[in-house]
């Protein structure tokens, strides 16, 4: 028995050391101290041996599992340096190689007028409303008091749905919406998307944007339309910019008018922005027409209102120069990158 315990010992200390990786080393464990190991098989024989020999053989036995065990710690101390050390080398980082650009975006000219806009209205007191893109034709028609045998209704200008639902043709809904749910004063800005069924070119698409806004209060008056707007201008075009109202018709205000702004490219004096006449035009608005109060359930005896609204494609594209309308749709980042 001595002979095989030596045997082992030497025979498992020459396989430690020669284990490469933990699970060689894991492998000889279970082959020598697991419980069909040949050393543990060993010891279960240790009663057959006489009582003399027993505590010698006993001891032997102790002093070859601690040794094979210390060899173990060793070896998978140097194993676990070896593999750190393959890692490593596999893993090598070239520092001066260039690095991936992440690319940055850019905010879109039109979000970047949006946010302008809103900016301006939101220090005016006004809040941001929102509506359902699919709209009843009540709210984008009746409600706005546009007669029912009106062009813009046909279908050729107007996306159905179904004969009661249309895609909105203008923000106006919204403001039919707020003036349902909520009693004056109100004070509000619409953004958003609009749809009308129009040929793509240069100026004209499917899809474009607008802003309306509307205030009802008692005692609203004209004076308060202008004063709020040539405030807009001022913030929106710059402190020296002169507005003009000319008269116009809408079916929901009256009266009417649109707005023109000075060329903040010329200052007036006529440049190709403002085609030489010196004004761009950039709104439209009037007072709310007592009959679009009354049917939103606004009382027109007590409350006045004024409404306004302008196309913000068209804005961005006269603030920044751009030519076409198609590009505003694209979003090819080499466009993009021009409004940081
Ligand atoms: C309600 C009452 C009144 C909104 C208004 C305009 C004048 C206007 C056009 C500008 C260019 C639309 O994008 S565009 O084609 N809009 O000129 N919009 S007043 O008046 C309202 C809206 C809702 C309940």
């Amino acid at each position: 028995m001595k002979d095989k315990l030596k045997q082992i010992q030497q025979q498992y200390g020459e396989k430690i050391a020669q284990a490469t990786s933990s699970e060689v080393l894991e492998d000889l464990r279970v082959k020598v101290l697991g419980k069909k190991g040949e050393l543990t098989t060993l010891l279960r024989d240790m009663g057959k041996l006489s009582k003399e020999e027993r505590p010698m053989m006993g001891k032997l036995a102790n002093e070859v599992r601690e040794d094979i065990e210390n060899r173990m710690a060793l070896q998978k101390e140097r194993i676990i340096e070896l593999e750190y050390e393959e890692t490593f080398a596999k893993e090598v980082i070239d520092i001066t190689l260039p690095g991936t650009k992440k690319a940055v975006g850019s905010r879109h000219p039109l979000n970047i007028v949006v946010e302008h806009l809103s900016d301006i209205f939101i220090g005016l007191g006004f809040t941001i409303e929102e509506g359902p893109e699919i709209e009843w034709a009540e709210y984008n028609f009746d409600h706005l008091n546009i007669p029912k045998d009106h062009t813009s209704r046909d279908f050729q200008d107007t996306f159905y749905v179904d004969e009661n639902m249309v895609l909105r043709t203008q923000t106006s809904p919204i403001q039919v919406r707020t003036m349902m749910d909520r009693k004056p004063p109100i004070r509000i800005l619409a953004p958003g998307r609009v749809y009308r069924s129009d040929e793509i070119d240069a100026t004209h698409s499917p899809v474009f944007h607008q802003a309306e806004g509307l205030v009802v209060d008692e005692g609203i008056t004209m004076s308060d339309l202008k004063g709020t707007l040539d405030l807009f201008a001022k913030e929106m075009f710059g402190p020296e910019t002169k507005t003009k109202f000319r008269p116009h018709q809408f079916y929901f205000t009256e009266p009417s008018a649109e707005m023109d702004v000075t060329c903040f490219v010329c200052h007036g004096k006529g440049c190709r922005v403002c085609n030489h006449t010196g004004w761009i035009e950039i709104l439209g608005c009037g007072m709310v027409h007592p009959n679009v109060l009354e049917v939103c359930g606004i009382d027109s005896t007590k409350y006045s209102g004024f409404a306004f609204g302008m196309g913000l494609d068209r804005i961005a594209m006269i603030k920044y120069g751009i030519g076409d309308l198609r590009l505003m749709f694209e979003n090819d980042i080499r466009f993009l990158q021009q409004f940081k």
